[in-house]
């Protein structure tokens, strides 16, 4: 986002839409196939030699939420299409490319640091013992661009309590792999690799701050940050990092990526802030990817009675 002005993005309206269908069916459709699924592993079990878990859809019980907006669902093509993950390129098309053979199985999330039982996580694990929640967030870039996106997931608090912060823990800070090798990006300095991000442990406590499996009813396309990513919807969507490996708890506020690579231009908290402008263009106004007209830029993103008092008493243009 550093690098370059997005070009104009437009997508051409459909008749009918992925997310039309979507939002018209709901998890109905996941849930009948689901079970449609579980009866045809159910009868395959009692064939001898037959393999019965392989056609189960591990997020289809996922339970739709009290925080979901009921907005308009941004098109499945551009949630997948248009992309910011830099490990692999800087294009908006880059990540939908160069992701497909991203290994993000099996893969385990290690959280330490400041924890009495640190321990290390493996990802479907995770997904079977956590009850899943379907979250339709507003997701704001800091480019000016935003989403509507149906993530699948559950609450960090969730994953963090398993770990039992010490009262010492005053931060989150996150990792995402890396690995050069699969991660094309990573092999020059655009950022300071591996990409990282923190938030303060009362704003990781939040129930609206979510770890992220799966979106419009499927498991996360790597383009989009698998295995598992944060969503973090009051900020702008740098903070939301992907495909994440470590999560420490700390005493100190932790580095983060874009925070390094330009201080004056991205701070800690990246709050959602219409008041606030980045230094070289206004965040008054945004566009919602699939409409022309710019719509003005809510302050926490919409979120605000649920988090603007995390941030009570802090000089917000301070603390951008
Ligand atoms: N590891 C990593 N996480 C990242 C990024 C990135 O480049 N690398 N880009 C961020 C930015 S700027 C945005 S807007 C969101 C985009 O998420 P999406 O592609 O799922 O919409 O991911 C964030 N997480
Ligand atoms: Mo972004």
């Amino acid at each position: 986002m550093l690098i370059r002005i997005p070009p104009a993005h437009h997508i051409p309206e459909r008749e009918v839409t992925p997310e039309a269908l979507y939002e018209r069916r709901g998890l109905f459709l996941n849930r009948r196939s689901f079970m449609a699924a579980g009866a045809a592993a159910a009868l395959a079990a009692l064939l001898p030699g037959s393999r019965s878990h392989a056609a189960t859809n591990p997020l289809g019980s996922a339970a739709k939420s009290q925080w979901s907006t009921d907005e308009k669902l941004t098109d499945m093509d551009a949630v997948t299409g248009y992309n910011n993950f830099y490990e692999f390129g800087l294009d908006k098309d880059d990540p939908a490319k160069n992701a497909q053979n991203f290994r993000a199985r099996p893969w385990t999330v290690e959280v330490t640091g400041l924890a009495a039982r640190p321990q290390v996580f493996d990802v479907d694990d995770l997904i079977r013992r956590f009850p899943l929640e379907e979250r339709i967030y507003r997701l704001r870039c800091v480019e000016g661009w935003s989403m509507v996106i149906p993530w699948i997931g559950f609450p960090l608090a969730a994953l963090l309590r398993e770990v039992e912060p010490l009262g010492a823990a005053r931060y989150v800070a996150f990792e995402t792999l890396h690995d050069p090798r699969q991660m094309p990006g990573q092999r020059r300095a655009v950022l300071k690799w591996p990409y990282r991000e923190g938030l303060r442990l009362d704003e990781a406590m939040h129930d609206l701050t979510l770890l992220s499996v799966g979106l419009y009813g499927k498991l996360l396309p790597n383009q989009n940050g698998a295995p598992i990513r944060l969503v973090v919807p009051w900020k702008y969507g740098f903070k939301s990092i992907k495909s994440v490996v470590r999560i420490t708890l700390t005493d100190k506020e932790p580095a983060t990526s874009w925070n390094l690579a330009a201080p004056h231009e991205y701070g800690f908290y990246a709050n959602v802030n219409p008041e606030v402008d980045h230094p070289r263009w206004s965040q008054a106004r945004e566009r919602r990817i699939g409409e022309f007209f710019r719509r003005p830029t809510l302050m926490f993103n919409g979120y605000g009675d649920a988090v603007a008092q995390l941030y009570a008493g802090m000089d917000l243009g301070k603390h951008f």
